[in-house]
């Protein structure tokens, strides 16, 4: 594919000012006439011809002003409509196009979903609808009458507000909607269907009154109370938190089943995938409650930040995804714990960003071109964007940040910005100037901050040395242009000395503001006075920057800052690192195995210290790095079978070591009989706790193990005990395991949405027999190829969560990701490039894995019809 440069960006030849659509759905005929407002852009080339983007239309006709257009006026392609020397003045297209909803199976543009209409247009499916252009630069006012039979679908939703409704000939009816704010086509949407609602209100600060409808399939309107409760805590936050108010009469949210994304923030009307919405004790987990509640945060939070200022092209995607999964970061922070949420954030960072940028998929922040832009919704634009948000209020401080973020949304309301617009706000009101920060949205890969210290007893300093370097791979290959010498980054260092009795709190820097250091040269040196011993250095405590850290700490520093630091989020890096080194030699061959009694004792007394007093936190520092973290610290010649025979081994030296205390601790958190259920971050945190213990009683002792298993999902009310003990079992080859296994499919065998965790549980079995396991569940009847989250589910939980199995020695599971990736592209390219994303990290495996893999690869890439989807990313994996 040939790619797009942000370099060759220039604006639209012609503006769209107003879009009315009339929109008459039907399962294989939608009829679509566009009328479109068009008029030269006075930034564009002046007399150029008109092309619209289209694809997969038919083309009715087509009439300028309301005259049918000659046939050599205008010329159509798969992908395009050209009018020939459009005039230069204001004109009227009214194009008129016939869809087929139903034979949509890319989910892109208008399709059906268990019989819904709905739409999915981010970033390019509006062309899918209507010819037009197609660019989120394009803002328009959209005016849209939607029509339909009344039986198949009684509910009519569109942007904006509803203006009228009414009967339109026999059997069929219409409603009309407005969206007053001008928005770009990817923020288009529409729903028909059979739909239940949940309705709720909400006033704003400025006295509008909201009405709130939450929209599920018929019968499940009681699963949506949580969604609901979660908008309005949303639209509270924003008003308070960023002085963000609501700015339509409705605010609508449907669920539907068949999505390729988790949710989409259409102007007044979010689409989500159904498993951020419905939730109910017997079928939602706490991890799924904490998930509903930030997804619908992040959507309605896109109202201000990607809707009202919207991005000038794709290049600029980060400026509303990393800076909306920051806000809704902020806000489930404030909503639950933020020492625990932030560890979280950190854990997907590293589990998901870390990789990508360490493979052959390293992009920036801002990618400077693209082959297929939606490969680049990835973690790199989410999660570190996000991060980078982060560290601007770290180096502004949260006043002047805050004042920075108000100028932006004043300055940019209305607009389709830039990352450029975004610092330039913050730049502005801190008189600071920003373009070496900038540099971290275009520069891929993570640094790696290099930090030894020594201690003067005589002068009763201590003194920091500090080195940022790239570390070499594809990520530098990626930024084009630049060296070993490339300019440093600004990487704020939050910091501080910890000694055996606490936090040195008279040590002090002259360079160290609010405890933060910043790096802006390649080396540097703090020195901090009032030491008079020799102390441990707590770096980038509150994980201030999105960098890998190498030090010389002994395991005695990392038990002191387990046990003394005050900064939670570095507790809890302590007891990882601690684990990480035995994990790290155990996964060696040639290494010997530290013993982790010393280890084992520190968790011991921290769980008699503080177990109880915050069980969520106590739940993290118990769980041992997964085995993707452990690979991407042993840094390449990877055997995923040695990493997780070491992970195993580890657990089990806990489970055994802290035996006892692991099964009281059970008893202390079980519930009282008759205790409600709530979701809350308190109560999530008592059944987390609990189950990462019955984790590691069984990885001692699978016996007990397995009993304990056994009685707790008889017992279970709840999803999160009845799911912790079925992947329990799932670890326990036996009758046990398959019986309990059946039993689950059996009592929610008209639940997909659990039985998309049933098949997640078995997919990642750490056993031989398990590809074998999921070529059969890709036969059973609740799997469908068509639904994105069941391929997810079974397939994408196989590659992406099993790394035994997927990286067998022999290659059978890089062959069955091949097979699904090829079966999947034709219908669904995007899921399908999504999938084989499974491949990242291919570079870093043993020989003899890597070669199986390069032949999977060899094999996908040689298939001569490869979506752009697939092909890209393909392309880029082999590079
Ligand atoms: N804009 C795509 C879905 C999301 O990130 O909200
Ligand atoms: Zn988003």
């Amino acid at each position: 594919p040939i790619p797009i440069r942000l370099a060759d960006y220039r604006p639209a030849d012609h503006l769209i000012d107003r879009v009315a659509l009339d929109i008459s759905l039907d399962a294989h005929a939608t009829r679509v006439t566009a009328t479109l407002n068009l008029r030269p852009n006075p930034a564009g080339q002046r007399g150029a011809d008109l092309v619209l983007d289209g694809e997969d239309l038919t083309l009715l006709s087509i009439e300028r002003d309301g005259v049918a257009l000659a046939p050599d006026a205008y010329t159509v392609t798969d992908t395009s409509l050209t009018l020939r020397q459009p005039p230069a003045e204001p004109f009227t297209l009214t194009i008129r196009t016939q869809i087929d909803p139903t034979a949509n199976t890319r989910l892109m543009g208008l399709y059906r979903s268990n019989g819904v209409y709905c739409t999915q247009c981010e970033a390019d499916g509006f062309r899918r609808i209507t010819y037009f252009l197609d660019r989120p630069d394009c803002l328009a006012v959209y005016t849209t009458r939607i029509e339909a039979d009344r039986g198949e679908a009684p509910v009519l939703l569109g942007n904006g507000n509803p203006v009228e409704a009414g009967e339109a000939g026999p059997g069929r009816h219409y409603a009309v909607w407005h969206d007053p704010h001008p928005k770009p086509a990817y923020l288009f949407a529409l729903v028909g269907g059979r739909l239940d609602r949940l309705g709720g209100a909400f006033t704003t600060r400025d006295g509008r009154a909201v009405e709130l409808g939450i929209y599920v399939e018929p019968g499940k309107a009681e699963r949506a109370a949580y969604a609901l409760d979660a908008v309005i805590r949303s639209m509270a936050w924003d008003e308070k938190a960023f002085g963000r108010i609501y700015d339509l009469d409705v605010f609508n949210v449907v669920a539907v089943s068949d999505f390729n994304m988790g949710a989409m923030e259409n102007k007044g009307l979010n689409i989500f995938n159904d498993r951020y919405v419905l939730a109910s004790p017997e079928t939602a987990t706490d991890a799924d409650y904490a998930a509903i509640e930030a997804i619908i945060a992040h959507e309605y939070f896109h109202n201000w930040s990607g809707n009202r200022v919207t991005c000038r092209d794709w290049f600029q995607l980060c400026l509303k995804e990393g800076l909306t999964v920051f806000r809704d970061q902020e806000f489930s922070s404030d909503m639950r714990s933020r020492a625990v949420h932030r560890i979280g954030e950190v854990r997907t960072l590293r589990a998901r960003q870390f990789p990508e940028d360490a493979g052959p998929l390293a992009h920036p922040v801002r990618p400077q071109q693209y082959a297929e832009i939606n490969n680049f919704y990835t973690a790199t634009v989410y999660e570190k964007g996000a991060e980078i948000v982060r560290m601007l209020r770290t180096l502004l401080g949260a006043e002047t940040f805050a004042r920075g973020m108000d100028r932006y949304f004043a300055d940019c309301d209305g607009t389709a910005a830039t990352v450029e617009d975004f610092l330039a706000a913050f730049a502005a009101v801190s008189g600071r100037d920003l373009a070496a920060f900038a540099r971290w949205y275009d520069r891929p890969g993570t640094p790696v901050v290099t930090v030894a210290g020594e201690h003067d007893a005589a002068t009763g300093t201590y003194t920091l040395h500090l080195r940022q370097e790239l570390p070499p791979g594809p990520a530098r290959k990626e930024s084009a242009g630049e060296t070993d010498a490339a300019p440093a980054l600004v990487i704020p260092v939050a910091l501080g000395l910890v000694g055996p009795q606490g936090v040195l709190r008279d040590a002090v820097s002259d360079r160290v503001r609010d405890g933060v250091f910043v790096l802006e040269r390649t080396t540097d040196t703090v020195t901090f006075r009032n030491v008079p011993v020799a102390p441990v250095v707590s770096l980038f405590r509150g994980f201030s920057a999105p960098v890998r850290v190498a030090t010389e700490a002994t395991e005695a520093d990392r038990l002191i800052l387990l046990a003394q630091d005050t900064d939670p989020f570095n507790r809890w890096q302590a007891a990882q690192d601690l684990a990480m080194a035995h994990l790290v030699a155990g996964s060696r061959p040639e290494s010997q195995r530290p013993n982790p009694d010393g280890f084992v004792t520190a968790l011991g007394r921290f769980l008699d210290g503080e177990a109880l007093s915050d069980p969520a936190f106590a739940a993290l520092v118990l769980t041992v790095p997964s085995e993707s973290d452990i690979a991407h610290a042993l840094g390449d010649t990877i055997d995923p079978d040695a990493i997780h025979q070491a992970r195993d081994d580890l657990r089990q030296s806990i489970g055994t070591g802290l035996f006892a205390r692991l099964t009281r601790l059970r008893d202390d958190l079980s519930d009282p009989a008759g205790t409600p259920f709530s979701p809350d971050a308190a109560s999530a945190g008592r059944r987390a706790l609990r189950n990462v213990a019955l984790d590691l009683i069984a990885a001692a002792d699978p016996q007990e193990g397995t009993a304990r298993a056994e009685r707790q999902l008889a017992a279970a009310t709840t999803m999160t005990d009845r799911l912790a003990a079925l992947s329990v079992l799932a670890l326990i080859p036996g009758p046990a395991r398959e019986a309990a296994l059946t039993a689950f499919a059996e009592r929610y065998a008209d639940e997909p949405l659990v039985l998309d965790k049933w098949f997640a549980i078995q997919a990642t079995i750490p056993e031989d027999e398990t590809l074998d396991r999921v070529r059969r569940l890709q036969s059973h009847p609740a799997f469908a190829m068509t639904n994105p989250n069941r391929v997810r589910s079974l397939v994408g939980s196989f590659s992406a969560a099993n790394p035994t199995q997927f990286n067998r020695a022999d290659g059978a599971g890089y062959d069955f990701l091949a097979e699904t990736v090829l079966a999947l592209d034709p219908t669904n390219p995007q899921i399908a490039a999504r999938l084989l994303t499974g491949f990242g990290s291919w570079r870093m495996l043993e020989p003899g894995r890597q070669a199986k893999a390069a032949q999977s690869l060899a094999a996908i890439g040689a298939r001569p019809t490869l979506s752009r989807d697939v092909s890209d990313i393909v392309g880029r994996m082999r590079n």
